[in-house]
């Protein structure tokens, strides 16, 4: 049998890399990057370079399991083993209501770009409250932010015209991810390496340096969650200094005076005290960033979850927001997204969406806290599980996330899966999650299934449009999450609905109809690009005669920025009065990525594993000098809340007080004996019921508190 060649993505992660695949006889054989595509020129990282060990892997779940009475998992055909979802999902609705359903789609279910709109379409049909996602695990501020304190129709200033940029918390050369106006994932260091030769200054606050900071022209190594200091200083410097854009201020901003009178007490000694970095170098980075002409700030993951997430996102947003770091008329807009409802784009504010609070937007039983958006926060999940009472859930559907690893507070999360009536675990692999699972469903692997890329568009500074074919065979009996999500419904005897309206129920309909219905109202439908991707023999479609330019404001145009709304410059006082400390925990646990995995994913591909066996705990060789450890021994970290090994890691790249670790290593079971091989995962050391973020719910995912101490 001929290798064949295809065009296609990656989708082991939100990147989307244009890459070529060759099969033989159905089976991927290599994957490279694709040379000719104008976006990403060949650049593939070491995960999507595993692909055909993902999909050909002999311990990959190619059937789907269903836990029988003697608690051993049994082989399953798919359509039985949906057959008994949907019965115990109608059981437990009849018996309970449709608030007893959970539905969670992680960042495994992301990748599928149907897997999202079929999910979130079943819990409406269901009529359940409770519907989760990733998002509110990762960084839910910005999504709150956006909906609060206002958001420019003509968009962020791109990355590419950038003189500046500030990553607060960000490292895009191994996450391969920044938010708009920070720097696309692709093939991201060639990108910062290219805008700096072109004249770009790099600013960088991470209390490591990471790979990104080694890059930077002002680094600046901000304790963990002290950002609202450092950021709180830089305003102070930017507005006495009248370094602001003044225009852009009187024309479009509401409550600068509050804002201006919070920062007042930052001054450069203070703010620099309390964020430890040094006063010069704080009042540098404010000057670099307020006298460039474009370019954003823009936080990551490590700030957000530091427990001050809300405020840190809210300074950024008005740093850019006084330095108008805005797409202005006449100019391109910022991120065209083909795949997505065309919005006006003009040079204004967006009227406010109310995301968060409004009235009748459903409450969780737990910590006042309730939907933002469509979901319910993360946060919740495990208490509305072992809680009895209305609404007390009993089944979960997990589409591609791995609870037991992701989410805060480990061990009672581990409860709260084995209390579950019915629970179901989409995922291709045995992970952490599925041990725990009644129903494991197999799905289809990325190569095997048609898709858009609707999840990297955020990014694509052009209109930059891909369909592809499914190009490899499935083995066994697999299907797409969108079908499982489908056939559940059909069993249910429910109607799902699109933004498109009503999907077919009489039978499943194909993927390309599916995403018609789900994008509709986009630029270009699906299956148009489908066309136009086909007549290019599968590759990237340009859309360049559609890339919108930002229009004038209507005349009568009136939102504006409001930076006082929520209390913001409050909370900014309050943090300034209260500097917690934890007595008896030292040292900092900050959060990092792995390289060799995307959170849990990879852990079961031999490569990716051998690359990453262990989790290591990154510590300052005098912190490790200072507590007698020697570098590769097995410490224990202990917060308030329990105890974790980690093997210990000199590296006089982090703070001093500080331990740096990847999230979704290891299993509630991790010990001592296995750290070598699972590594342990640090959501064991965090708490759902203290220290979170009382709006999005937020756990202190980073900046820990923790005690470090040689392993008994
Ligand atoms: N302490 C701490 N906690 C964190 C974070 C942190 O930085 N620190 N980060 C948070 C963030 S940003 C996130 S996004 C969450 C992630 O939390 P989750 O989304 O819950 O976790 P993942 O590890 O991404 O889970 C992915 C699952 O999908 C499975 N999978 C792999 N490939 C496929 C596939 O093709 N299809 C399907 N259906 N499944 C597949 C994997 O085996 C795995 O079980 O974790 C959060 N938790
Ligand atoms: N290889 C790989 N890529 C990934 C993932 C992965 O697991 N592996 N996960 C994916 C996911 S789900 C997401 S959401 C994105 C996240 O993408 P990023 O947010 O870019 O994630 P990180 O690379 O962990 O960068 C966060 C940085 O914050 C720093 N930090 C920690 N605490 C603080 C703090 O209090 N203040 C400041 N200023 N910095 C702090 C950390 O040292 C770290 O360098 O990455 C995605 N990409
Ligand atoms: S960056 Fe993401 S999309 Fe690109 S090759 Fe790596 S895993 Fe695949
Ligand atoms: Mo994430």
């Amino acid at each position: 049998m001929a290798v064949e060649t295809h065009r296609t993505f990656c989708r082991f992660c939100h990147a989307n890399c244009a890459m070529l695949v060759d099969v033989e006889d159905g089976r991927v054989v290599e994957v490279r990057g694709d040379p000719d595509d104008p976006v990403y020129g060949g650049y593939t990282c070491m995960k999507g370079r595993e692909l055909p060990d993902s999909h050909n892997a002999p311990h990959r779940l190619t059937s789907s399991l269903v836990r029988g009475p003697d608690g051993q998992f049994r082989k399953t055909p798919m359509a039985e083993a949906l057959a008994f979802v949907g019965d115990e999902l109608r059981r437990i609705i009849d018996a309970h209501g449709p608030h007893a359903v959970a539905l969670f789609m992680g960042s495994g279910g992301y990748q599928n770009s149907a897997a999202w709109g079929a999910t979130e379409a079943l819990a409406r049909a269901i009529g359940t409250r409770n519907f989760y996602t990733s998002v509110t695990l990762d960084q839910p501020a910005k999504v709150f932010t956006t909906a609060r304190y206002g958001r420019w129709m003509g968009g962020a200033n791109l990355f590419s015209e950038a003189d500046v940029a500030f990553l607060v918390g960000n490292n895009p050369i191994v996450s391969h991810y920044s938010p708009p106006g920070g720097v696309p994932p692709f093939s991201p260091s060639r990108r910062i390496r290219d805008r700096k030769a072109a004249g770009m200054k790099l600013i960088v606050a991470d209390p490591r340096l990471a790979e990104v900071g080694l890059l930077a022209d002002i680094y600046l190594p901000v304790k963990p969650g002290e950002d609202p200091a450092l950021l709180a200083g830089m305003l102070r410097v930017i507005i006495r200094e009248g370094l602001y854009d003044r225009n852009f201020v009187a024309a479009h901003v509401d409550g600068f005076e509050a804002l201006r009178d919070a920062v007042e007490p930052f001054t450069p000694e203070v703010a620099a005290a309390r964020a430890g970095v040094e006063a010069e170098k704080l009042i540098e980075a404010a000057r670099m960033f307020a006298r460039a002409q474009r370019g954003c700030a823009v936080t990551g993951t490590g700030p957000e979850m530091a427990g001050n997430g809300t405020l840190t996102e809210y300074l950024v947003t008005a740093l850019n927001t006084l330095c108008a770091r805005f797409q202005q008329e006449g100019e391109k807009a910022a991120i065209p997204r083909i795949f997505t409802p065309a919005t006006p784009r003009k040079a204004q504010v967006a009227p406010k969406t109310p995301l968060f609070g409004a009235p009748g937007m459903p409450k969780s039983r737990f910590r006042g806290l309730g939907h933002l958006g469509v979901e319910m926060p993360c946060n919740v999940l495990a208490d509305e599980i072992l809680t009895p009472g209305e609404g007390q859930i009993r089944a979960l559907i997990s589409v591609g996330g791995n609870p037991e690893v992701g989410f805060p507070n480990q061990l009672k999360m581990r409860r709260a899966l084995e209390a579950l009536e019915l629970f179901v675990q989409i995922d291709p692999w045995m992970s952490a999650s599925a041990k725990r699972a009644t129903v494991v469903l197999a799905p289809k692997q990325c190569l095997e299934r048609e898709d858009i890329n609707n999840l990297s568009e955020w990014w694509h500074e052009e209109p930059y449009a891909r369909y592809v074919e499914a190009v490899a065979k499935a083995p066994g009996d697999v299907i797409d999450e969108y079908e499982m999500m489908w056939h559940l419904a059909k069993h249910l005897g429910l109607q799902l609905t699109l933004a498109g309206g009503p999907v077919p129920m009489d039978s499943c309909p194909s993927k390309v109809e599916f995403l018609d219905l789900m994008t509709a109202g986009c630029i270009v439908p699906p299956s148009r690009v489908r066309e136009d991707a086909r007549a290019r023999g599968g590759a990237a479609v340009i859309y360049s005669e559609l890339h919108p330019i930002v229009e004038p404001a209507d005349p009568d145009a009136a939102e504006t920025f409001d930076l006082a709304a929520g209390d913001m410059p409050g909370a900014l006082t309050r943090y300034l009065a209260d500097e917690a400390r934890a007595a008896g925990f030292d040292f900092r646990l900050i959060s990092r990525r792995s390289k060799a995995r995307f959170n849990s994913i990879g852990h079961p591909l031999e490569r990716l594993r051998a690359r990453a066996k262990t989790n290591p705990a990154y510590i300052h060789p005098e912190d490790l000098a200072a507590l007698g450890i020697a570098d590769g021994q097995i410490v224990e970290i202990s917060s308030a809340h329990a105890t974790i090994h980690g093997v210990a890691k000199a590296s006089d790249r982090v703070r001093r007080g500080i331990v740096s670790m990847a999230h979704a290593f290891g299993d509630a079971d991790a010990g001592k004996d296995d750290v070598l091989e699972k590594g342990a995962s640090t959501n064991r050391l965090t708490s759902d019921e203290v220290d979170y973020d009382p709006i999005t719910g937020q756990a202190l995912q980073s900046a820990i508190p923790v005690r470090v101490t040689l392993a008994a």
